[in-house]
């Protein structure tokens, strides 16, 4: 029977069925840009334009009205809502679809698509529509100096300290939709490990890189299995062993 704090950790997967492509999948994002081109501060440096335009079509596709949560997205805003205990969600995604489900202890390790930050200035920006090599800072005023608030290859993914405190107390660590394949998030479950004390549970279309390192494991569309893991928690039902 789990008792205590939740740390979910969801990745691309969890928002494929809301028509956002996933990175590593068949025909996913990097099989269509090279990650060094846009998404390194190297490749920002020698074509800005081009990281703009990337994350510019990507902001765009939130506009879509078939983008939208899907009832995986729905059953962790409920979990959190129900819970008796804290629930943190850690996601490596740059969308807004845990926040439009409702799920508000939301923490963005890899930055945000609706958000830029000035560099000139340093402050953070809320950001909707197309950003450009010339867009000026509402801040600071100062022009071409305003990126992507998301983190890339090689930058030190947001709030570590906090997200290691959530997994040193965590009474159940559960990944949702990831691969595996990216540090630091791929490393949370062999942390938790380490410390022994909480289940660790995937819930995927298929065994990520860090399968082995979970306790349990429920394969199939995220739509799917994190709508039923959910009810089971919220029942206390028993995970079995741990
Ligand atoms: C850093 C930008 C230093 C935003 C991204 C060891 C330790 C530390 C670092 C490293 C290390 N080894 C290597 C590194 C360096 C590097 C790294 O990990 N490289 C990899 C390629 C080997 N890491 C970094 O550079 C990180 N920074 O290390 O700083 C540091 C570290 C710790 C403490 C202090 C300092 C920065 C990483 C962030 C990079 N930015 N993106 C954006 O454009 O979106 S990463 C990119 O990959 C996205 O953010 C994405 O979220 C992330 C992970 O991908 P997934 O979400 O898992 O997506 P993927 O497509 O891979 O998988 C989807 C999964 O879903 C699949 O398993 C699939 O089966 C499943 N699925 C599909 N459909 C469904 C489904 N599941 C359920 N239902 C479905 N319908």
């Amino acid at each position: 029977m789990i008792q205590g704090p939740i740390v979910i950790l969801t990745g691309a997967g969890i928002s494929q069925e809301s028509g956002l492509d996933t990175f590593r999948c068949a025909g996913g994002v990097w099989s269509r840009h090279d990650l060094e081109d846009v998404a390194t501060p190297q490749g920002y440096r020698r074509n800005p334009a081009l990281v703009q335009a990337f994350y510019n079509d990507r902001r765009r596709q939130l506009e879509d009205a078939a983008v939208r949560p899907n009832p995986a997205h729905l059953a962790l805003a409920r979990l959190e809502r129900d819970w008796p205990a804290p629930v943190l969600l850690v996601t490596q995604n740059i969308d807004d679809l845990h926040e439009r489900a409702g799920s508000r202890a939301v923490l963005h390790m890899h930055g945000e698509l609706r958000k830029g930050r000035c560099e000139a200035c340093g402050r953070v920006l809320e950001w909707a529509g197309d950003m450009t090599v010339e867009s000026l800072c509402p801040a600071c005023g100062k022009a071409g100096r305003v990126r992507p608030h998301v983190v890339w290859f090689g930058e030190v993914p947001l709030e570590m300290e906090r997200i290691f405190q959530a997994l040193d107390a965590c009474a159940l660590f559960l990944s949702i939709g990831t691969s595996g394949h990216v540090y630091p998030a791929a490393g949370f479950v062999a942390h938790v490990r380490e410390r022994g004390l909480a289940p660790t549970v995937e819930l995927n279309l298929e065994p990520s890189q860090g399968a082995s390192l979970f306790h349990q494991a429920f394969y199939g569309p995220a739509s799917d299995v994190v709508p039923r893991f959910v009810e089971t928690v919220l029942t206390g039902d028993d995970l079995g062993p741990v």
